[in-house]
């Protein structure tokens, strides 16, 4: 069978705030190479508008999850997230997606390799990108379908969906990968965190800027963009990424203080593009900074855990308990909700291999 004739099998669901496409990983080429190739090529990437592809032109609309029966006793499925770089030949695995693994439970429900038990599904799921890697979904199934609408608004997506509850189980690798609460790079303070996404924190003032601009406001300023990269580019190697240029970690969460009653007020570079809300897991990193005295983040949070972080477009709440302390700090556990929707399913087709002329 070739994928360039015959199409591949693919359904395509908003994931939280994000939208991908989702394979079964047996209806891709096994070798990666070629894999990403025909991503590309399915996507429309390297084309920053994506026009010969079903990617949407930015990277929160040009990201693909790959599937397939786990390998691993405790788990359902394994789940590979894979960005498809707009406008540049890369697809990267170098983190995951929290916003799409919304949408792996009920995707695994749908092509049968999870059955739908009661009223609510939990879809045990390990992720095979770095850094964290287990985490329960809970999908709502009654009468065994599952069920898309609800009533659950969740910012960074205006209508409301069944929430889908995402509970990731902490582990004892610290959450400050240099092993330092505060570091300075490109001259600036930040905290590096890395709780499921690697994040640095950078206070809005020691850039020179408000904190609540919109994402396009900072995306347009030069100035600003190439000092985030300094930090970035001097951070990644020291939290354990080597060289950062060619790839989409860490990310870049700029923070001051809240203004809509929230814990923190964020405006998260991804890297390059301003996130229109946050990612899941950047929001437990961001929150794990924030929870945790000493960081340039450090806020007071009530008891139980609660950090509310302000984005773009609304309030993202994450729920979480850390254990040990000071640059020792890990992740006990967190819970996010979020919620997903099958938009399409079927076959696509990719563009021909041949060079751009
Ligand atoms: O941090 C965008 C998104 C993400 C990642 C990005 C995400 C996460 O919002 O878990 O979800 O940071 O590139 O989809």
């Amino acid at each position: 069978m070739s994928h360039d004739v015959d199409g591949i099998r693919c359904m395509q669901l908003r994931g939280g705030s994000s939208k991908g496409a989702y394979f079964l990983a047996g209806d891709l080429p096994a070798d990666p190479g070629e894999r990403d190739d025909l991503l590309l090529r399915v996507m429309g990437s390297p084309d920053e508008r994506e026009i010969d592809g079903i990617g949407g032109g930015h990277p929160l609309t040009s990201k693909v999850a790959v599937i397939r029966p786990s390998g691993a006793a405790d788990a359902d499925v394994d789940y590979l997230f894979l960005q498809v770089v707009p406008g540049r030949p890369i697809v990267t695995d170098a983190q995951t997606c929290g916003n799409l693994l919304a949408g792996v439970g009920p995707f695994a429900i749908e092509r049968g390799l999870v059955a739908a038990r009661d009223d609510t599904t939990d879809v045990r799921i390990r992720i095979m990108n770095p850094t964290v890697s287990r985490v329960e979904a809970r999908v709502q199934t009654p009468g065994g379908r599952v069920r898309y609408d609800g009533d659950t608004v969740m910012a960074g997506t205006p209508f409301p969906a069944a929430g889908i509850r995402l509970e990731f189980p902490g582990d004892d690798a610290g959450v400050f990968p240099t092993g330092r609460l505060v570091d300075t790079f490109a001259g600036v303070e930040v905290t590096c965190v890395n709780a499921g996404m690697p994040v640095v924190l950078v206070r809005a003032a020691d850039l020179g800027v408000d904190g609540a601009e919109p994402p396009a406001v900072l995306e347009g300023d030069r100035r600003l963009r190439s000092a985030v990269e300094a930090i970035r580019l001097e951070a990644g190697p020291a939290m354990g990424h080597g060289d950062v240029r060619d790839t989409t970690v860490p990310k870049i969460t700029i923070v001051s203080p809240p203004r809509q009653g929230g814990t923190v007020a964020t405006r998260t570079f991804i890297p390059h593009r301003v996130h229109a809300a946050i990612g899941v897991l950047g929001g437990v990193s961001v929150a794990a900074g924030v929870l945790a005295p000493g960081t340039v983040a450090s806020s007071p949070v009530p008891a139980g855990g609660l950090v509310r972080i302000e984005h773009p477009t609304g309030v993202f709440d994450v729920h979480l308990d850390l254990g040990g302390g000071g640059a020792a700090t890990t992740l006990r556990r967190s819970t996010v909700v979020r919620t997903a929707r099958k938009l399409a399913d079927g076959l696509v087709w990719p563009r021909s291999g041949k060079a751009i002329g």
